[in-house]
């Protein structure tokens, strides 16, 4: 009887998924402390920039051990986890476009920061709908891509795209974030439409896959902005 409640208590060494939620959910803290320690030596404008970048990893941190925990007593995908998690660290992480313009000094409106927010609610809701089978999944899948295609406009073809042409570090960093949200993001709408919508995959790859993702989407992201701060602040 002890041994059961054990092993529905604790991460086994033998489960895969869980133990790959755990390395997330340690990788997350880590960048938390590398981001805020680095914050504090770059330049007083790139601060900001930082700080969020290490409240992203924070964020992702404490629902990835919720996540674990959930997977560990259930077996089951933690969706209204990943979905918490989604709408919190989605909308800092399009923040940061505006404010690595705003850091570099350059002018542009807060609208389009407003149509950024704007196009995530989109996106997370309609895939949110559509993983609960409020709405048909399909319905879900067209909505979800409408928000996305939204963010991908402003990024490449809107205000903020533009407005990052006029710093170099500013560019080269802007244009390393539009490329994690053009193609590092694809693997998010994979994995609902083989999972939720197809039953193609299991909910072990579906998990595995996700958690793969979100390393490398939050992580990387905040290594770029951290790249760019460093830069800007040797000048
Ligand atoms: C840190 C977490 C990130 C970057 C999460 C990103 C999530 C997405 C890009 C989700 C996209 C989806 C669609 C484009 C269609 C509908 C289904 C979603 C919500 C999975």
């Amino acid at each position: 009887m002890w041994k059961g409640v054990f092993m529905e208590t604790f991460l086994q060494a033998s489960d895969f998924v869980g133990v790959t939620f755990w390395l997330v959910s340690v990788g997350m803290v880590a960048a938390t402390v590398f981001f805020f320690y680095e914050g504090l030596r770059v330049k007083s404008e790139w601060r900001t920039s930082l700080v969020i970048a290490g409240l992203i990893t924070l964020i992702a941190a404490i629902h990835y051990y919720y996540m674990r925990d959930y997977w560990v007593h259930t077996g089951e995908s933690p969706i209204v986890y990943r979905y918490i998690d989604w709408l919190l660290t989605v909308p800092l992480q399009m923040i940061e476009f505006y404010i690595i313009l705003v850091a570099a000094g350059i002018a542009v409106s807060s609208n389009a920061f407003w149509r950024l927010l704007v196009g995530t609610l989109i996106m997370l809701i309609g895939g949110y709908m559509g993983e609960n089978q409020w709405i048909s999944p399909l319905m879900g899948l067209i909505i979800g891509f409408a928000g996305w295609a939204i963010i991908i406009w402003e990024i490449f073809r809107g205000e903020a795209s533009q407005a990052s042409m006029n710093n170099e570090i500013v560019k080269t960093c802007f244009n390393a974030m539009r490329i994690v949200v053009l193609v590092g993001w694809i693997i998010y709408p994979l994995g609902y439409i083989s999972g939720t919508m197809m039953g193609a995959i299991d909910v072990n790859s579906l998990n595995i896959i996700y958690n793969l993702a979100d390393f490398i989407n939050k992580i990387l992201f905040g290594l770029f902005i951290w790249n760019a701060a460093v830069k800007a602040s040797a000048k």
